[in-house]
């Protein structure tokens, strides 16, 4: 094939929406972007580094009382936060008692451009929960609806070592789909799949030259409403 003649076929492909290679749709709002972060990826963990210097990591407490395996930090305007008292976002790092550091810049600035890739125009998250995996930790299966704003997407970055994904549906009952995520691979949720239930396999033991045992995960998410 000539190069024009393949840049014809390329427009066509993009004229009838087929889905790229590298842009899988889940289902109808939900699209995985394969290795869309690989190339920032070492300045997105150098980032993680100077938050988690401010906001250290720290395994929460579920309203029931249990330690999360996971441990969590964030940043941006607004923080995730889990204790007793529940789940909920808050402006100040409990422990602390500061706010929690800035959304880098390289964090924002990729947020939206993935966001974008998946057809979410203008996404601005306010929030970043920092998750950080180790072997034999997992997220059992949730929703994500603490948010004040279910019509922005949510954005997903994995970095370091593969994971499962727990894809579920709209009712807790409806049996998981399984999707590997790997370093770079960057997932977005939005419209009808914006509350389907999801979680993360129990991480396996593994290496990766830039996290060494760990996975991270960077969810951005819009949490408060925009004024
Ligand atoms: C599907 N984190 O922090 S991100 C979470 O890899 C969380 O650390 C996982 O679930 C992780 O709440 C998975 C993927 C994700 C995020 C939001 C979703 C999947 C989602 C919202 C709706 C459906
Ligand atoms: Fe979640």
């Amino acid at each position: 094939m000539t190069r024009a003649s393949r840049a014809a076929q390329e427009e066509l492909f993009d004229a009838a929406s087929a889905p790229a290679p590298d842009r899988e749709q889940l289902e109808p709002g939900a699209f995985v972007l394969r290795a869309f972060a690989a190339e920032e990826a070492p300045a997105l963990l150098d980032a993680i580094g100077l938050v988690a210097q401010a906001a250290p990591l720290r395994h929460m407490t579920t309203a029931r009382g249990w330690r999360m395996s996971v441990a969590m930090t964030n940043c941006g305007d607004a923080g995730w936060l889990s204790d007793r008292s529940g789940y909920r976002y808050d402006a100040i790092d409990p422990q602390t008692g500061r706010r929690w550091p800035a959304m880098p810049e390289v964090f924002a600035h990729l947020a939206a451009r993935a966001a974008s890739a998946a057809r979410f125009a203008g996404f601005a998250p306010d929030a970043c929960l920092i998750n950080r995996y180790e072997p034999g930790t997992r997220l059992t299966l949730h929703q994500d609806r603490d948010e004040q704003d279910f019509d922005a997407p949510i954005v997903s970055v994995s970095l370091g070592v593969p994971a499962t994904l727990l894809w579920g549906g709209a009712a807790r009952t409806d049996r998981p789909r399984r999707v590997r995520l790997e370093h770079g691979d960057v997932v977005v949720w939005g419209g009808p799949a914006r509350l389907n239930f999801h979680g993360i396999d129990t991480l396996r033991e593994g290496h990766h030259a830039l996290t060494g045992s760990a996975r991270f995960n960077l969810t951005f998410r819009r949490a408060l409403l925009r004024r």
